[in-house]
């Protein structure tokens, strides 16, 4: 699917005073980390409809990756139509880093790729550090040394940061609170911010971080509480599941809908000046609420079918999170557009129809309905 030799480029180029690129206007170029996440898939629709080229970074994996932006993605063969660009690299890997920032020559990077998952992190650490926090730190030299190179300074730098760095540190958590990590993911996450800072303190980089609380989708992965919850609903729902086995049920979370909350990314790097930004709805609610309204949306309840498996509790847990956005709501003129309870049915909705595509699977012999997320 990725195309190795795509040589596309952009020089500086002026947009519209809403950020959008106009016609007559050469296009916008970004580089994203992270595309096949995802964010990375409705930052990628975000920016496509805004007019962008948009080239992903992918990694080399055995099996294709790119199913949640297989929807937009236009063979390069096809150059006139075909906006979004693939390459493969690894954050891992500084050589491909500076390599791909030289080739296509970006406005604007979004650096979103990372070993996302906190509890996988306890047994991963080394990997979600090299990843997480070095990782970051690799992108943002191979932006800075490629500025160096060639002089091409309005280049501008997001870095997802996470409400995981405040862990331990009570609600309502601002740009203005202590970091308090709770997880190698979090101390990497820790990690990445403060380099993004010091590149902006120490080079002048236009780098922002957005401290991005808890977003979710039909697109979420199948191993946070959420999706596993919501797969889980539409499968005991069609009969192809009767139990969900999860951790602890009493942790909070601010959770938003992830399409709203890249467009605050981009917000952040149309500003006059560098900041740091909290994105979050500012409502907390516990994963046994969630459970309440996931089942009591189709008519289950939850007592029925959840059991406590303490195979998923933490050695270390984030209790309570809760955001206060009220700067990115007062500079960037951001605010969330899905509350909680759509989220939840959102994602519900989408899962009743996904179990029901399998329950034909299941009965036609192609599938095992034992075979869970
Ligand atoms: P996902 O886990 O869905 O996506 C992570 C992306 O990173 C995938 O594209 C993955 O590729 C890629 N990736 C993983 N390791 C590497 C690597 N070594 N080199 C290159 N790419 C790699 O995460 P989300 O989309 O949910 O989150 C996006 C970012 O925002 C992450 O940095 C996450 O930590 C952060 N964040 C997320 C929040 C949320 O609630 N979703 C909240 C706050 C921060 P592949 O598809 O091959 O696995
Ligand atoms: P989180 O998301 O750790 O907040 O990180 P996750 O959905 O994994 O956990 C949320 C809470 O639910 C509890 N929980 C379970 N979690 C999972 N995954 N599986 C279970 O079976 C289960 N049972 C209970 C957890 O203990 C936790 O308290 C997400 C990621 O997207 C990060 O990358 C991001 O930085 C933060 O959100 C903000």
């Amino acid at each position: 699917m990725a195309s190795q030799n795509d040589t596309s480029r952009s020089g500086s180029n002026p947009t519209a005073t809403n950020g959008d690129v106009t016609p007559t206007m050469p296009r916008k170029v970004a580089l994203v980390t992270g595309i096949t996440g995802q964010d990375g898939s409705y930052l990628t629709e975000f920016l496509l409809e805004k007019g962008y080229e948009v080239h992903g970074l992918i990694r080399r994996s055995s099996n294709f990756n790119t199913q949640r932006i297989n929807h937009i993605y236009i063979d390069p063969h096809n150059a006139h139509k075909a906006r979004m660009k693939l390459h493969y690299a690894d954050l891992t890997d500084a050589s491909s880093l500076r390599r791909w920032v030289d080739t296509i020559l970006p406005d604007e990077v979004y650096n979103l790729a990372a070993q996302s998952h906190v509890a996988v992190s306890f047994e991963i650490p080394d990997y979600t550090a090299d990843v997480v926090a070095t990782g970051a730190l690799r992108l943002l030299e191979a932006v800075r040394s490629h500025i160096a190179a060639t002089g091409r300074s309005h280049i501008r730098y997001y870095q997802a940061g996470s409400s995981e760095m405040f862990g331990a540190t009570p609600p309502p958590q601002s740009e203005t609170s202590p970091f308090h990590p709770r997880s190698p993911y979090a101390a990497s996450k820790c990690a990445a911010h403060w380099y993004t800072v010091n590149y902006r303190e120490a080079y002048g980089l236009f780098a922002c971080n957005g401290i991005l609380f808890n977003h979710e989708s039909p697109r979420r992965g199948e191993n946070f509480v959420t999706r596993k919850i919501t797969r889980a609903v539409g499968r005991i729902k069609i009969g192809l599941q009767s139990k969900l086995f999860l951790g602890n049920l009493q942790a909070s979370r601010d959770w938003g809908f992830a399409g709203d909350y890249v467009e605050a990314m981009w917000m952040m790097l149309q500003q006059d000046k560098a900041d740091d930004y909290v994105v979050a709805t500012e409502e907390s609610h516990t994963v046994e609420e969630f459970l309440e309204v996931a089942f009591g949306y189709v008519g289950l309840n939850w007592k029925d079918h959840v059991v406590i498996d303490k195979r998923y509790f933490r050695p270390a847990e984030v209790d309570n999170l809760k955001g206060d956005a009220s700067k990115a709501k007062k500079v960037l003129g951001w605010k969330p557009k899905v509350g909680f309870e759509q989220l939840v049915k959102m994602m519900v909705d989408h899962d009743v129809e996904e179990a029901k595509r399998e329950k034909v699977l299941v009965d036609a012999g192609y599938m095992d309905a034992q075979q869970q997320p």
